[in-house]
């Protein structure tokens, strides 16, 4: 006889709508208590939800991109009677995920020496440190991340209690703590506590440790140090989108993380990469676009140069945001894999920018407010029709021709840059697609937009017209074949005769297309129409 249980995110201490990054199991797949189910990721830790009970995987429940939050259904569970008599309880909740972001552990004199514990991390003990991002000397901020914490369920970074100045560190790379295992010591006071760091202020700055005279981080040092020659880059292992199940996987297979090519969501790498890596040394690129297959030589390039920065000045260091690192991590990659060409033109938007005025005036009452952009948006998809290779994507061999019109617009946030999409532009006019733009920049602003709204897109708008600048190279955002960028108007003599002038407001674009797909006078002649549908829009009658 056999039972359906529901297996359910277990308690994951404060979070609540975290999102799936990754499904490991699906339906017929036969699991054992506490295999890894799904992967969970926030901004402080990436966190594997494990099976409570053995069992045949019958229904997943979420996808990837759903979010989740304590007891969200993730799975139905056959167990078999068996099961039960081996003594695994079916309807056992999940074991209890560790706190991820603890609570203040410092025992802390105001003023004085306070030693940072490691908090309340659940039933794990014995965690290894993975990476300790600060150094003697260095100022923190509460909530600063100290160190990095990796078990095989869970990646979790243990912030600062409160601010200070790292006094001494008491844990390096590999040690394994447990809760109230004292990680270092801070130097508390007025001035040390305080929000902002001033450099002057920062004693690294002041008199470098000797750390901070070998390199700019002591993270990187130590893990370089830890490392026999020739082995695993560990700095590059460490950087590298993995969830722990697939860093362990490496870690056992001596995978070096930092030189396979993710072809996961945001290029992370997942189990196949690895596997496909450790099979055929390097088969995991061969999952990319014609560019990225086999056969090209290493780039050869020299080493990133390490530069003691204190030697110099004052600095203060700054870890890289969440959206800053898979964003980073997304260009590099499209910068060096896809052969960029831009051209830049101009188009006319006297007329345009007139009927723009107008519609804001009549639709004043109603709260509409449309910039440029929104009718950029619009008569992209005149062009994308009418040059159909640019709303594609390369797929091996294939050309993948789309038949929709799903328009990705770059949105400044204070993380970094996110990429909303607008879906179905051909089929909303200027309005709706100007309130769905605001709509969608809020969230993004806000941090708060959700995967599938970023997914999808077929064509990237990105517009600095509302900042400035004439012309810039706007990178590709793959797998799409192509990007524009637009700049801040101006108003511009023209002589089309060259006996009478006039001034006309000017828009400056910048076209940057992949050279593999598309060449240069399709790219011109893209251009070309673009600006005159903006210059008359009644040409899309025609
Ligand atoms: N020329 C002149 N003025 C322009 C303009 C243009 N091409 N485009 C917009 N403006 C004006 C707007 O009309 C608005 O003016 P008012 O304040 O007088 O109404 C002002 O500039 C601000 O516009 P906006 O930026 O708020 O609105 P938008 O619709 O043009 O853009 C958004 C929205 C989310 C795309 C934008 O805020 C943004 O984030 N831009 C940056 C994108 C980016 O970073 N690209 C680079 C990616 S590569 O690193």
């Amino acid at each position: 006889m056999s039972t359906i249980n529901e297996i359910r995110v277990p308690d994951i201490g404060d979070f609540t709508d975290v999102p799936v990054i990754e499904i490991l199991v699906k339906p017929g797949d036969v699991i054992a208590a506490e295999d890894a189910l799904v992967t969970l990721e926030s901004d402080k830790a990436t966190m594997e939800v494990p099976s409570s009970s053995a069992g045949v995987v019958k229904e997943l429940k979420i996808q990837v991109g759903d979010t989740v939050s304590q007891g969200t259904l993730i799975l139905l569970l056959e167990s078999a009677a068996a099961a039960t008599h081996n003594g695994v309880e079916p309807a056992a909740p999940a074991p209890s995920m560790p706190s991820v972001v603890p609570p203040p552990a410092a025992v802390s004199a105001p003023g004085g020496i306070a030693e940072v514990r490691v908090p309340d991390i659940g039933d794990y003990t014995d965690v290894p440190v993975i990476e300790v991002l600060v150094k003697p000397g260095d100022v923190v901020k509460a909530e600063d991340a100290l160190v990095t914490l990796e078990s095989d369920k869970a990646t979790m970074d243990v912030p600062a209690p409160l601010g200070g100045v790292v006094r001494e560190l008491k844990v390096k790379i590999g040690d394994a703590v447990s809760q109230g295992t004292v990680i270092l010591t801070l130097e508390t006071g007025d001035g040390a506590a305080s929000a902002a760091p001033s450099p002057a202020a920062a004693p690294a700055a002041a008199a470098p440790s000797p750390e901070a005279a070998t390199a700019p981080a002591a993270p990187s040092t130590a893990a370089a140090a830890a490392a026999p020659a020739g082995a695993i880059d560990e700095a590059a292992f460490r950087l590298a989108y993995a969830s722990p199940a697939v860093r362990k996987l490496a870690r056992e297979l001596s995978v070096d993380l930092g030189k396979v090519k993710g072809s996961g969501e945001h290029g992370r790498i997942t189990k196949a990469d690895v596997d496909a890596f450790a099979k055929g040394g390097g088969a995991a690129a061969a999952a990319k676009p014609a560019a990225a297959s086999a056969g090209g030589a290493g780039l050869d390039l020299l080493p990133w140069p390490k530069v003691d920065f204190t030697k110099f000045g004052p600095i203060e260091a700054k870890p890289l945001s969440r959206i800053k690192k898979i964003s980073g991590a997304n260009l590099h990659r499209n910068w060096v894999m896809i052969p960029h060409v831009t051209n830049h033109d101009e188009a006319d938007i006297t007329d345009l920018e007139a009927f723009r005025v107008q519609l804001n005036k009549e639709h004043e009452k109603a709260g509409v407010k449309l910039s440029m952009l929104a009718f950029l948006i619009k008569a992209s998809v005149f062009a994308l029709k009418k040059f159909p290779e640019f709303n594609a994507s390369l797929d091996g061999d294939n050309l993948v021709l789309k038949q929709y019109y799903h328009i990705g617009f770059a949105a400044d946030t204070p993380n970094g840059l996110v990429v909303p999409v607008i879906r179905d532009a051909d089929k909303k006019g200027v309005i709706q697609i100007g309130q769905e733009m605001g709509e969608l920049a809020k969230l993004a602003r806000d941090g708060k937009l959700k995967p599938e709204q970023m997914q999808g897109g077929s064509f990237t708008i990105s517009s600095l017209g509302g900042i400035g600048g004439t012309h810039f190279t706007p990178i590709i955002n793959a797998p799409e074949v192509a990007i524009l960028g637009v700049c801040k108007s101006f108003w511009k003599q023209v002589s089309p005769d060259g006996r009478q002038s006039d001034w006309r407001l000017t828009l400056p674009l910048s076209l940057s297309w992949d050279h593999r797909v598309i060449d240069g006078a399709a790219a011109a002649r893209f251009n070309v129409y673009f600006a005159n549908l903006l210059a008359d829009l009644r040409r899309v009658l025609v």
